[in-house]
């Protein structure tokens, strides 16, 4: 059965506004079963995590959790994809990004694309919230509009996970009245541009604030390599891209699915 509610897809005038805007925001995405599931999954998640690690550190799921798995292969997820870089589509990354009550790390200002070592045509991340989302509790904020004006300078930082947060000075002068931030019940989504400057605040609420992000790329795009780590032990885990719909067009001998969840 699928987890996506049977009434959501990316309409023509959601491609429009997205294309307008570099984002869109649904209040209903999951289905309420589906929902309820993921967070008892979750929790089974943060109960495995390695001794030690931070519960907010970003990790990559989808190669360890079928769940995952399944959820990034959900056919009108792909139906949506495919819209934007057409059917040969790679899965090549996840990030469940979890901000514990009163906590949690803030992510500044940044365009994902540039970090990446991915190339080729990209099509939205799509951002799935597990909790209610607000600004109390850490959702992402994003600058409408701005995916359109390329890459924007950085202010090189020594920060060992975002590395390239965007310029102050690249930023509009009143940033914060031209921002949106994502509002939304449990089980809404998002979907935003790559290029799109966004940021979100540490939670600030007594809510958690679990997101997971699903990212694909077209398979004729370039697959650079980065290295993970399995949130239970710290063990190494290469990237890898996965062909999730159509033909491996390059002829890379690119794998349909992991050989066996870890
Ligand atoms: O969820 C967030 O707070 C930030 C997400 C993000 O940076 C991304 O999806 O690229």
């Amino acid at each position: 059965m699928s987890m996506i509610r049977s009434d959501w897809m990316f309409s023509e005038a959601d491609q429009e506004f997205y294309r307008q805007n570099g984002y869109r925001t649904y209040d209903h995405f999951l289905t309420d079963e589906a929902l309820a599931c993921c967070q008892r999954e979750i929790d089974v998640m943060l109960s495995e995590l390695q001794p030690g690690r931070d519960p907010a550190d970003i990790i990559s799921p989808h190669c360890i959790k079928r769940w995952i798995w399944d959820l990034a292969n959900e056919p009108c997820i792909l139906d949506a994809m495919e819209s934007q870089i057409g059917a040969n589509i790679v899965l090549w990354s996840t990030h469940m990004l979890c901000k514990p009550p009163g906590s949690g790390i803030e992510i500044p200002w940044h365009q994902d694309a540039p970090y990446w070592n991915v190339g080729g045509p990209l099509p939205a991340g799509l951002w799935i919230a597990f909790d209610a989302m607000d600004e109390d509790n850490g959702a992402m904020v994003v600058l409408p509009g701005w995916h359109r004006k390329g890459t924007l300078p950085i202010d090189a930082r020594e920060d060992a996970l975002f590395d390239q947060m965007i310029a102050p000075q690249a930023l509009p002068p009143d940033v914060d009245s031209a921002t949106c931030q994502y509002r939304m019940p449990a089980g809404g989504a998002g979907l935003h541009d790559t290029m799109l400057p966004h940021y979100s605040t540490p939670n600030q609420s007594r809510r958690w604030r679990r997101v997971l992000v699903l990212r694909y790329m077209s398979a004729e795009g370039d697959m650079g390599e980065k290295m993970y780590e399995d949130y239970r032990d710290g063990s190494p885990m290469p990237r890898e891209y996965f062909l999730v719909r159509g033909d491996d067009v390059l002829q890379r001998g690119l794998p349909r699915a992991p050989g066996s969840f870890r």
